[in-house]
């Protein structure tokens, strides 16, 4: 089958191999047909070293597809089942599971970095995150195939997976935003776009966009955004539309030590910062022992938006057929398989108008 084959952390381009296979489900995983994957920058950082994933692999993390075979012990999924894809299926018995923290279940998500479900002649191949999206077929766990109603376009299910989650999710769950709150989101890309819906589901009233492409601003104000501004604009705005007070709530969705900085100073005393971007590792970000106290602000991280994975794809889902929820209107360029390192590209170079990329498989 076809796979995207990431050789060494390092390259900036995947080999497309037609001759990469799966391994055979065992009792409690399922083989997925991939039908539609979304391009998300954690790829990039997958590929440049940012995020940890190990090579040679599979990259692609978003998806949603046809379940195609199951395991002796899976009886909650059968072949013909459409489903989206989890980069954190839940054990169920952990103690994050247990104490209903199902997003930071480590079971799976460390068995990811000892557990190759690819193969490429003798050579084993992993699954970044768990996954490998960019491929014809995956082996997963059960658990981390999230069934969907079959009417739901493939394309459109792929990006709920890992962008949209993260993204509303983090607004929805992890700061639980109240309606009449203003809000900060900075970074206009899929999980930006994605938490500045979440906002308007939410119900705040001020919803401040920023990013420092000026093209993004019409495309944040069309998912809800109330303002929009350049990070050269955001103090400005934030004297205009909180009376210089700060946003109850600020979303960092770049994970830059300066935009994390910017997002903690923007919020107001007693509001709350959320880091939803994925950064470096060795990158720091200085606060003031004196500030942290003082100014009474909450400091959020916010993982995979602090997700119950089944509940919140089907409320995503649910939001979307309600007409609350824009997915269609993300996606910014359709691909095929073949253009998938020039899908890559476009997204490394920061493309003025560009929300989401999908490519169809199958
Ligand atoms: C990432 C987080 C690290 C694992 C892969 C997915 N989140 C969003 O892209
Ligand atoms: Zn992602």
């Amino acid at each position: 089958m076809r796979a995207a084959v990431l050789n060494a952390i390092g390259d900036d381009k995947l080999e497309l191999r037609d001759d990469v296979s799966t391994v055979a489900p065992g009792p409690h995983e399922v083989r997925i047909g991939v039908r539609a994957c979304g391009i998300c920058h954690s790829d990039l950082s997958a590929m440049d070293g940012t995020l940890p994933a190990l090579a040679p692999g599979v990259v692609g993390h978003e998806g949603a597809g046809e379940v195609l075979e199951v395991g002796s012990g899976v009886e909650h999924l059968a072949p013909g089942d459409h489903v989206t894809v989890s980069f954190v299926p839940p054990c169920g018995t952990c103690p994050s599971c247990l104490r209903g923290q199902t997003h930071l279940c480590p079971v799976h998500a460390i068995a990811a970095f000892t557990s190759p479900r690819f193969r490429l002649g003798d050579t084993p191949l992993f699954g970044y995150a768990g996954l490998g999206t960019f491929a014809d077929e995956v082996v997963v766990p059960a658990a981390g195939a999230i069934k969907i109603d079959p009417a739901v376009p493939f394309e459109t299910a792929a990006l709920v997976a890992c962008g949209v989650l993260t993204g509303a999710g983090a607004v929805l769950n992890t700061a639980a935003v109240e309606p009449g709150s203003r809000v900060l989101i900075i970074g206009c890309g899929g999980v930006g776009i994605s938490a500045i819906q979440g906002a308007r589901i939410a119900g705040a009233t001020v919803i401040a966009a920023v990013d420092p492409v000026e093209a993004k601003h019409p495309i944040a104000t069309r998912f809800g955004a109330t303002h929009a501004t350049t990070p050269d604009g955001v103090e400005a705005l934030k004297q205009e539309v909180t009376a210089a007070e700060g946003f109850d709530y600020v979303f960092d969705v770049v994970g830059n030590p300066a935009t994390i900085r910017s997002a903690w100073d923007h919020t107001r005393r007693g509001g709350a910062t959320v880091i939803v971007g994925a950064g470096r590792g060795d990158a720091m970000v200085q606060f003031s022992a004196q500030e942290l106290f003082l100014h009474d602000k909450r400091l959020l991280g916010s993982f995979y938006g602090g997700v119950n994975v089944a509940r919140d794809t089907q409320r995503m889902l649910d939001f979307w057929r309600a007409g609350l929820l824009d997915l269609d209107g993300m996606i910014s360029r359709r691909l095929t398989f073949d253009d998938i390192n020039d899908g890559l590209g476009v997204l490394r170079e920061g493309h003025s108008d560009l929300i989401r990329q999908v490519v169809t498989l199958g």
